[in-house]
């Protein structure tokens, strides 16, 4: 990256129009070298005499897109992006953005506080900074409320969506929308708005759609969202501040934002949510792959079971243009997963998040098979029946005989061992897992699992093939549960475990809820319903595979079905039900104090505090084991794969970040003291010991540069 300012900002003076051309890569964020070009450049078109407008226009068909996100949280360097803005704002020259790709956050304020701004017809606009835990600090919040009045502001700058440059047009964020040359077309309207002479408008001066505007909104916002945004600072403040736009003289506005914005620079979950910005980039990557391997070509999908799982797999497909056919045993199946996807879509149209003409071209590329020879054009085939590895090898077999040399043969299996399904067929190197999660057309992480025989190439193809679908990879190795389920089963085993020593179900929800899971484990479970995981122990219990007599195991959840107790549908199971209102039961505080007494287990209170750590250091520990085993490649990939498949607070990072920022000494800690009453269910993984003796982070890094 370049760190020159005359290369990060080039000049040149077209038809007595001086061109800046912002060439910082990769984006064109506004990191130091490019601010203080952005000065030099102003100033120097300021001062030159042949010069009648300006136009600021970035390299390789992007506009900026926003704060470099590397110096949040480091010491403040080179001019401020406000200094910029005074510079466009007050030039006796108009200054025209040209936005082309993507203009967002930081890099849109830049654009808003120049008197116009013109976009290239697929240009994207928007201010993301909720994302990252942060609000528009560079006069967004001010800026775009005065231009598009408190209703949108609040609409976009909350969603942090991208919105097209034609929406940008009718709202009015953007003057005019061009399908062609945009630098030529930007010229011209900067010469034209030249020879009209000003004064020329600024946004911040804006009075029209800030008028009367009643304060309800905001007070009706906060309220709506409170539960949603329990824990996190940036949606509150953005809320304040557009409130402050509505309402207060536009410095004052702009001072109000300015404070707003350094509250949540400083806020944990800012660095959080950068840390998550960043990890899933990560995430990507694969460590070790020779880089001269390219992922195949993917233009036909297979997938195989229409039952929930491959109908919301072969939505992903085809609502990202790719053609897709749906195999099932039998008609039935296949119908009643066709239904399942329309009603889906229905859902989406009646929700207003997609057309009925974009649903039409979606459904238009799937088609039905009850044949495997429809598999025989297909680049990739993911196998998403029932865990049965009886079935999923007979599935296997048949794909190898009909599937086109180097078509990837994937597994959606949660727990199964991914080279027993791999020998089922001559081709273990195309052979590997693609995991996602239900729903799979709402869910975006994809847990890929390698097999000890999967290609460089098999890897990055579906690697690549997930990011294509919308969905954010995470490579695992093969070993039982992988890194989510393996993670899993721990959270849920602790949890249960805390039930025996004194916790009610309701106090572990309440504890879980209050740090930031959408719902606590519990209330899911009897959602869920409790039978089909009884059903499975007992399988397993039958196989010999299954301890029960084991201090570790939990028998509540089988004493439960055991009494009918199958959750919500039976109207009872952790809790009562009225409806779908739960109650707690006192019943299950007595099945847990007999199940105490039996085992012997002593009984205290617990704070909602102790059940957090508790149970998290309990994942962070085997976090730190699948680290060390190789099964995960960075600790951010385990956090990634926390926050998109299985509901971790966003603002929170993921449970290693979580364990970083509380310090690895005080999970230790935790893990010793149980260690110690518990015996090896807690033993501390040897990476942990190893990084905390070592002063280190994750990473291997001195704690106090760790991100
Ligand atoms: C802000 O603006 C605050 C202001 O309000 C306050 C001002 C006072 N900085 O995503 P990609 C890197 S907050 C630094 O794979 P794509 C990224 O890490 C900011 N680096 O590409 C990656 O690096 P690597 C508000 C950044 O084409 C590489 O660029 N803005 C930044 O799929 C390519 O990224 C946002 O939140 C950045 N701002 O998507 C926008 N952005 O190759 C954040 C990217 O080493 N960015 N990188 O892994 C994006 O949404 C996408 O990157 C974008 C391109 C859509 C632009």
């Amino acid at each position: 990256m370049s760190q020159d300012p005359e290369t990060a900002v080039r000049y040149q003076v077209v038809d007595e129009v001086a061109v800046l051309t912002i060439d910082f890569p990769p984006v064109n964020a506004l990191g130091a070298p490019m601010r203080e070009g952005m000065v030099r450049r102003l100033e120097q078109a300021g001062e030159d005499a042949s010069v009648k407008a300006i136009v600021v226009i970035g390299a390789n068909d992007r506009f900026v897109a926003g704060a470099d996100i590397r110096e949040f949280g480091k010491p403040r360097v080179g001019p401020t992006l406000q200094r910029i803005q005074g510079l466009m704002e007050t030039s006796v020259k108009p200054v025209v953005c040209a936005l082309d790709g993507h203009a967002l956050g930081g890099g849109l304020e830049l654009a808003l506080a120049a008197p116009f701004r013109i976009a290239a017809v697929r240009a994207k606009v928007g201010l993301p900074e909720v994302t990252l835990g942060l609000l528009p600090g560079g006069g967004g919040t001010q800026r775009m409320t005065r231009m598009v009045g408190p209703d949108v502001a609040l609409d976009l700058i909350l969603s942090g969506r991208h919105i097209s440059a034609t929406q940008a047009l009718d709202l009015g964020i953007v003057d005019a929308v061009t399908q062609g040359d945009l630098r030529m077309d930007a010229i011209a309207f900067a010469k034209a708005k030249a020879a009209e002479g000003g004064p020329f408008p600024k946004a911040i001066e804006r009075e029209d759609k800030v008028a009367g505007t009643d304060r309800a909104l905001f007070e009706q916002t906060r309220a709506a969202n409170a539960r949603k945004w329990a824990g996190t600072v940036a949606p509150f403040k953005i809320v304040d501040c557009v409130e402050a736009a509505s309402t207060m003289a536009p410095r004052a506005g702009l001072e109000f934002e300015r404070e707003a914005f350094e509250l949540c620079l400083n806020a944990p979950s800012r660095a959080a949510q950068v840390h998550l910005f960043f990890a899933e980039r990560e995430a990507a990557k694969v460590i070790g792959l020779d880089p001269a391997v390219r992922p195949r070509d993917i233009r036909k999908v297979g997938v195989i079971g229409a039952g929930t799982m491959g109908g919301g797999i072969a939505m992903s497909v085809i609502n990202s243009g790719l053609n897709c056919v749906l195999l099932d045993a039998t008609q039935e199946g296949l119908d009643a997963g066709l239904d399942k996807v329309r009603g889906n879509y229905a859902t989406s149209v009646k929700r207003g998040s997609r057309t009925q003409a974009q649903i039409d071209a979606a459904l238009a590329l799937l088609s039905t098979s009850l044949d495997y020879a429809a598999f025989s054009d297909c680049d990739i085939v993911i196998e998403a029946v029932f865990e049965n590895m009886a079935i999923k090898q007979e599935i296997f077999g048949k794909l190898d005989a009909v599937c086109k040399p180097g078509a990837v043969l994937a597994t959606n299996t949660s727990a199964l061992d991914i080279d027993e399904i791999a020998a089922a067929t001559k081709r273990p190197q195309d052979v590997i897992g693609t995991h996602f999660f239900s729903p799979a057309n709402v869910m975006r992480l994809c847990e890929n699992v390698r097999g000890a025989k999967s290609s460089d190439e098999t890897i990055a193809t579906v690697m690549a093939f997930a990011k294509r679908i919308g969905k954010v990879p995470v490579l695992a190795g093969n070993c039982e549960g992988f890194i989510g389920n393996r993670i899993l089963k721990i959270y849920g085993q602790e949890a249960d475990l805390i039930l025996e020593e004194g916790a009610t179900p309701w106090q572990v929800d309440k504890a879980l809820k209050g740090f930031g899971f959408p719902m606590g484990l519990y209330l899911m479970r009897d959602m869920s319903g409790l039978d089909v995981g009884w059903r499975m122990r007992q399988g397993r219990i039958e196989a010999g595979a299954l301890d029960t007599s084991s201090a570790e195991y939990p028998p509540l959840a089988d004493q439960l079905c055991e009494a009918g107790r199958f959750g919500q549908k039976t109207g009872a199971g952790y809790y009562r039900y009225e409806g779908r209102d739960a109650t707690p039961d006192p019943e299950v505080e007595q099945i847990l104090a007999t199940i105490a007494q039996k085992k012997g287990t002593p009984r205290r209170s617990f704070t909602d505090e102790e059940i957090v750590e508790q149970i998290l250091s309990a994942m962070v520990n085997e976090g730190a084991k699948i680290l060390e085993e190789g099964i995960a490649q960075r600790s951010s990939d385990i956090d990634v794969t926390y926050i998109y498949g299985y509901g971790f607070p966003k603002h929170r990072g993921g449970p290693m970040f979580w364990a970083s920022q509380l310090g690895l000494g005080r999970i230790l800690e935790v893990v010793r003291a149980n260690h110690a009453r518990f015996g090896d269910r807690w033993k501390p993984a040897r990476l942990l010991e190893a990084r905390v003796t070592a002063g280190q982070d994750w990473d291997g890094k001195p704690v106090a540069s760790a991100r």
